[in-house]
């Protein structure tokens, strides 16, 4: 294990709180309640660690929140250090680079990227505000954990600030391969700082390849050996570990919830207005990487190709509001709502409309309460890192029934290969075809799918994550790893 002193500072790009303004305009402050958050927070509390990161609101919006967040560190038992952006730092930093440049890149679409050199020159900037603030506030014997591609310049900016603590970074989104990667114009730049970790982590093999792969090229000093799920990379003057840890959920926590009195009662009440019809569901935040576009074409394929179908099955599609001040979501959003609109025209019959269309952000009961009671799982992004919402709906199947149609291209299809529908999402007729297997499987198959998806989602679970992350970066130990295999399309 660990050594137990070693305090742990983690960084991300958003403090785990949630800052809400009541209809007074009053403030609020509460923790917020992501897997990581409630894995991590066990951690920070024992070792007295703490949390660096933005707020969420700018320097320009004014709003005093020295004591709101002091309340926040008496709620959740570790400190909270925040780093305070200004609104243009959010435009070009937050919304340009990373959301502009390396969320599409990385996601393989790198037509949709906007490379303008300011966002680069913002990124580093807030890259090196963020490295200030741990500078402040690190130990020499304190362990640093970094996450996502917001932050991927820290590691070297804390370097040349002469920080020597251990440092990890752990990637939420794909890691492209070299000839995407080598789009980037800043790529040595990038790569060359990611270089400064101890430890870099990423969620799949693929990812840990594809990075291994343009380190070869790009770096010519290095030298990679080993393999399996972490590799070495050897440098003129220091070794560092490269590693595949697949994130996960609370799953007990989901199960909990599922079988809870108020989620039983929301999941009646959801199937009680929609009698005698199987609910297919898809939940995702809106973002064009979901593929929720090509979603709604394979339902509508399924619809015409399988006429008995019609009527007696629903698509409920909750799309959760995301980065909106982004032209291309605003776009998508317009795209998404004109093809619910066309599909709904053609089939909608007296009581049965096919596509229930639901574009807010649901409560953590009502999303569980959809789970529980959703027949099919319809996961089907053009690329993803891990994809959580496929583990959450499996931990919430808690009557062990229910089929998962999964995208080849989530970080989750390896580990789903034995007990989901894996679909390529471009293939609409496939994904239709699959809507109308999950629809057709006999029940016993469908039990002994979700078991086996459940078994492994619970053993893998996010506490397990952090132990194996940790374990690597600081223990450097690597026995709790199970075999994590790619998933390869076979033919047939
Ligand atoms: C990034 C990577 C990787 C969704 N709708 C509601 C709601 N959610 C919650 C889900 C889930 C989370 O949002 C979505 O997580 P995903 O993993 O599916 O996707 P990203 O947001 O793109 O996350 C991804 C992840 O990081 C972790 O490493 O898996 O690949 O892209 O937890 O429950 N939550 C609530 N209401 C909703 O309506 N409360």
């Amino acid at each position: 294990m660990p050594r137990p002193n070693r305090r742990v500072i983690t960084v991300s790009n958003r403090l785990p709180i949630v800052v809400t303004r009541d209809e007074e305009g009053n403030v609020h402050v509460e923790p917020g309640s992501g897997g990581l958050v409630t894995a991590l927070a066990p951690v920070l509390r024992d070792r007295g660690g703490m949390w660096i990161g933005w707020p969420g609101i700018t320097q320009d919006e004014q709003i005093p929140l020295d004591d709101l967040i002091g309340q926040a560190i008496r709620q959740s038992g570790y400190e909270l250090k925040p780093v305070f952006l200004t609104a243009e730092e959010k435009r070009l930093y937050y919304q340009g680079f990373s959301n502009e440049i390396i969320w599409p890149l990385f996601h393989d679409l790198q037509s949709m990227c906007n490379f303008r050199p300011e966002y680069w020159e913002a990124y580093k900037r807030v890259n090196r505000k963020f490295a200030e603030a741990i500078a402040e506030n690190v130990r020499r014997d304190d362990f640093i954990w970094i996450h996502d591609y917001h932050l991927m310049g820290v590691a070297r900016e804390l370097r040349d600030m002469g920080i020597q603590s251990k440092m990890a970074f752990f990637l939420h989104i794909p890691f492209p391969p070299l000839d995407i990667y080598l789009k980037l114009p800043w790529r040595f730049e990038v790569l060359r700082s990611l270089l400064e970790y101890d430890l870099v982590g990423f969620q799949t093999l693929r990812d840990r390849r594809n990075f291994v792969q343009c380190v070869r090229t790009l770096v010519k000093e290095a030298d990679v050996y080993g393999k399996g799920q972490v590799v070495s990379v050897k440098l003129q003057n220091r070794t560092l570990r490269v590693g595949a840890f697949p994130i996960s959920i609370d799953f007990n926590e989901f199960a909990r919830l599922a079988e809870s009195e108020e989620v039983a009662k929301g999941a009646w009440y959801i199937h009680e207005h929609l009698p005698e019809r199987k609910i297919v569901l898809g939940v995702d935040r809106l973002d064009y990487t979901k593929g929720i576009p090509e979603r709604l074409e394979a339902f509508r394929l399924v619809l015409q190709r399988h006429p008995e179908l019609q009527e007696k099955i629903v698509l409920v599609q909750v799309v959760v509001p995301s980065r909106r001040e982004i032209p291309q979501y605003a776009q998508l959003k317009e795209e998404i709502e004109r093809f619910v609109g066309e599909i709904n025209g053609q089939f909608t019959r007296s009581g049965w409309v096919p596509v229930h269309y639901i574009f807010r952000n649901l409560n953590r009961l009502e999303l569980v309460a959809y789970y529980r009671t959703a027949e099919i799982a319809l996961i089907t992004p053009l690329k993803d890192g891990m994809n959580l919402v496929a583990k959450e709906y499996c931990a919430s199947k808690v009557e062990e029934d229910g089929v998962v149609i999964l995208s080849e291209f989530a970080g989750a299809a390896a580990q789903f290969q034995r007990g989901a529908l894996l679909v390529n999402p471009h293939d609409v007729v496939g994904v239709a075809e699959a809507i109308y297997e999950a629809y057709t499987m006999p029940v016993s198959e469908r039990r002994q799918r979700m078991r086996r998806l459940r078994h492994a989602i619970r053993r893998y679970n996010i506490f397990w994550w952090v132990d194996a992350f940790l374990q690597a970066a600081i223990a450097r130990r690597l026995d709790t790893f199970p075999v994590l295999l790619d998933y390869i399309p076979t033919e047939g």
